[in-house]
């Protein structure tokens, strides 16, 4: 087993090192740990609080980081979840917009510091269009439309970034947050996490995510994007809004990373076999859908009816 297993390692490094330019990194490419993380949510205390967050928990949370980093993204859980499901979906005919039908809704009262809302906003769009555009599924994707007085982010509520507890879509961009915020899910996070989806779940009476239709994953109740305000944000160059909106967007449609990352010695640049939208770390500008990120879609959505 473990000669088999350094066999197939042994091959994976001939193969990245077939893609890669500098024969020299060959040598010193390795497997970059991206094993989940357990930890507890920091949240406020106080029963008033904790019955202002409904019926809901979050479940997960997955991000992504920068290339240069040499991090590679995580998923990371919280509360109970150890012993239980580790993958969450949507169920058919439980939604709290009721409908299967997907909504999203894009968040403009959290505009980057960089670009113009409308323009960040529009490249989410065309991130959600993407997506919607994969032929093997029909989700039925709507968006609610934008209106300034309602306030969105459960997990910004639950850490004391501002938001609220109810549900607005069943994917929401819930904007751009400082730094503070991405520094709670990883020592530092602040500095290699470019965007994080959150799952949030349905919970029993007991606290735990409820498994209404018995596929052993938790049920999803709605997922919230954030995108880390610390780096520069652009439209068509480094950090490109559309890309990450349309990894974050695939996390927000059930997917989750793909690809093998390794990382070369010198340089601590990341690579990634193969290479997809789904992989967990940003390689680059990224805005149509590779091979790999069809199946992973459509493994989730083809059988799904919002007839
Ligand atoms: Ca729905
Ligand atoms: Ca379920
Ligand atoms: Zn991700």
């Amino acid at each position: 087993m473990s000669n088999l297993k350094n066999l197939s390692g042994a091959i994976a490094l001939l193969l990245i090192g077939a893609a890669c330019e500098n024969q020299d990194a060959v040598q010193t490419l390795k497997p970059l740990d991206d094993s989940p993380v357990f930890m507890e949510l920091g949240r406020s205390s106080g029963s008033a609080r904790l019955a202002e967050e409904g019926n809901f928990a979050v479940f997960s949370a997955e991000y992504l980081t920068t290339e240069e980093s040499g991090q590679v993204g995580r998923t990371v859980y919280f509360n109970n979840v150890g012993n239980k499901q580790l993958s969450a979906d949507f169920v058919p005919g439980v939604s709290l917009d009721n409908s299967d039908n997907i909504s999203y809704y894009v968040d403009n009262n959290r505009p980057s510091a960089d670009l113009a809302v409308s323009a960040s906003s529009a490249a989410i769009v065309r991130a959600m269009t993407t997506w919607d555009n994969v032929t093997c599924s029909n989700l039925g994707l709507t968006q609610i439309p934008y209106n300034s007085a309602r306030r969105t982010g459960y997990v910004s509520a639950l850490l004391g970034y501002g938001g609220s507890f109810g549900y607005t879509a069943d994917v929401v961009h819930a904007g751009w947050l400082p730094k503070g915020f991405f520094d709670l899910l990883a020592a530092q996070g602040s500095t290699f996490i470019l965007g994080v989806t959150f799952t949030i779940t349905f919970t029993d009476q007991n606290g735990n995510a409820t498994d209404l239709d018995n596929n052993g994953k938790a049920d999803v109740a709605w997922r919230e994007i954030y995108y880390n305000d610390n780096f520069t944000w652009k439209i068509g160059n480094h950090y490109d809004v559309e890309t990450i909106a349309l990894h974050e967007a695939g996390h927000g449609l059930s997917q989750g990373h793909f690809g093998s990352a390794f990382a070369s010695g010198g340089n601590n640049k990341l690579h990634f076999a193969p290479r997809a939208v789904m992989n967990a770390a940003y390689s680059g500008i990224q805005t149509s859908i590779g091979e790999t990120d069809n199946a992973g879609h459509c493994s989730n959505w083809a059988a799904w009816n919002n007839n």
